[in-house]
């Protein structure tokens, strides 16, 4: 029996008879020749099959989209294909014959996704050619996210998901019983962050998040990935350079790795090759004068919402920092600033291509009186935070983190037009199937 090979790996078996394991993606024929798509989770290869090369009974075969199928053939190495090979078919066994397909082809290959098929649909739509390359793409942005901060010498550190208190405000909570009491999702683990790294120096958290948002834009989840470092000793600037050297590093490795799932996405990586330090940092007065010269609609003091980042991010071909919002757009956990006490020490960084904000960070208020009252000005219980008032008696530090959204980095990168498409299973604003 010939070898089993992943199609991966097929380059490296040229002239051999190999056994492919996987599904039948695509099939076209001509008469005399069939090609057919099979794909096995580590690729895509095209398997021709000759009608006068194989037994009849083979050739005959006619498995519908998605059946399982094992194919046996030689490789051959052609320069065309995508993977470099193509398999010229000895033999097919059908594993199991698919019904009819849920999602059609033209449906499945469309730059512009049909989500009212797709959607309720995702267990398979995970299946399309692009959605395979997003998420493989994920996957590698996931491994560049803990190479990056285990090479730097943090630990990682995993903070609770039920929790008794807000971090990100209180109007997106997902509330939950709790043996009789509300507890809520987390919105960040950032506050528990905040007491580890007082034990371990520099930590960073990696896993999902919940915020009950109300909007349905392409750039919100209810769920979602984030990984937020936090460092002892580090001031603001000292967290925006390391939030600078790990975009740089997330998308240089994905450049280097996945260069065939970008190809499919159709990503233009001239863009991406670009993503390079320095990249910018403004002030968030200097981004309110920059809107304004564009005509846009805003004041000092307001928030910057999708149509905003979106302009700004016009005038850059590099992620910008917005630095130093007034403190009453921000949470109560930023430290203001000692030169303008109207002012946080912190910082949102912004991707280049309409996408905007994947990074929220700051220096955290240090001081237990200051951060008393803030927790008191933003009218929240002050006996869930009696622990994170704690660490600003017990050896207080300057220190700071951030949090960059999994989802939306692979978005951009991906070239992905939703955030939908970006995690395996989406938790939409009121949808939860499948
Ligand atoms: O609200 S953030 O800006 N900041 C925090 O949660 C801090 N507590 C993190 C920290 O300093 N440790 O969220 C951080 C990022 C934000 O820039 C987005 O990229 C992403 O998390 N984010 C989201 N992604 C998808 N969907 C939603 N709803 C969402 N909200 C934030």
């Amino acid at each position: 029996m010939p070898q089993h090979v992943y199609i991966q790996d097929l380059k490296n078996h040229v002239g051999e008879e190999v056994e492919i394991r996987g599904w039948l993606y695509n099939k076209r024929s001509s008469g005399k020749i069939k090609f057919l798509i099979i794909r096995d989770g580590t690729g895509f290869v095209q398997s021709v099959v000759v009608k006068s090369e194989v037994p009849e009974e083979v050739f005959e075969m006619d498995p519908p989209y998605e059946s399982s199928v094992i194919v046996r053939g030689i490789v051959r190495a052609d320069r065309r294909a995508p993977g470099g090979v193509e398999i010229t078919v000895k033999d097919m066994e059908i594993v199991q014959e698919a019904g009819e397909y849920p999602i059609p082809a033209k449906v499945r290959e469309s730059n512009i996704p049909d989500v009212d098929v797709l959607l309720p649909r995702r267990h398979l739509w995970v299946r399309a050619r692009k959605q395979w390359a997003i998420l493989r793409i994920r996957d590698e942005i996931e491994k560049a996210i803990v190479d990056f901060f285990y090479d730097r010498g943090f630990t990682r550190a995993d903070p609770p998901i039920l929790t008794p208190a807000s971090v990100e405000g209180t109007t997106t909570l997902f509330e939950t019983d709790y043996f009789g009491k509300p507890a809520y999702l987390s919105q960040s683990g950032q506050l528990y962050l905040e007491a580890l790294a007082m034990s371990l120096g520099k930590v960073y958290s990696f896993g999902p998040t919940f915020r009950a948002e109300r909007s349905k834009t392409r750039r919100h989840l209810a769920e979602f990935w984030m990984v937020e470092p936090e460092a002892a000793y580090f001031r603001l600037e000292d967290i925006v350079d390391l939030a600078e050297e790990f975009v740089e590093y997330i998308v240089q490795r994905v450049l280097e790795r996945r260069p065939l799932e970008l190809e499919i996405m159709g990503r233009d990586v001239k863009k991406l090759e670009r993503i390079r330090r320095p990249f910018y940092r403004i002030t968030y007065e200097e981004a309110i004068e920059r809107l304004k010269k564009k005509g846009m609609n805003v004041e000092y003091g307001d928030d910057f919402g999708a149509d905003e980042e979106k302009t700004l991010v016009e005038d850059f071909d590099k992620p910008v920092s917005i630095m130093f919002y007034p403190k009453e757009i921000k949470p109560f956990y930023m430290k203001i600033d000692q030169e303008d006490p109207t002012k946080v020490r912190n910082f949102d960084m912004l991707a280049p291509e309409g996408i905007g904000e994947i990074i929220g960070g700051s220096e955290r208020e240090d001081d237990y009186d200051k951060l008393l009252q803030r927790i008191r000005e933003a009218n929240l219980p002050v006996d869930v935070y009696e622990w994170y008032l704690d660490l600003r008696k017990y050896g207080s530090v300057p220190h700071s983190g951030f949090g960059l959204g999994v989802e939306r980095t692979v978005m951009w990168i991906s070239g992905a037009s939703h955030i939908r498409e970006t995690i395996p299973f989406p938790r939409l604003l009121e949808k939860i199937y499948p």
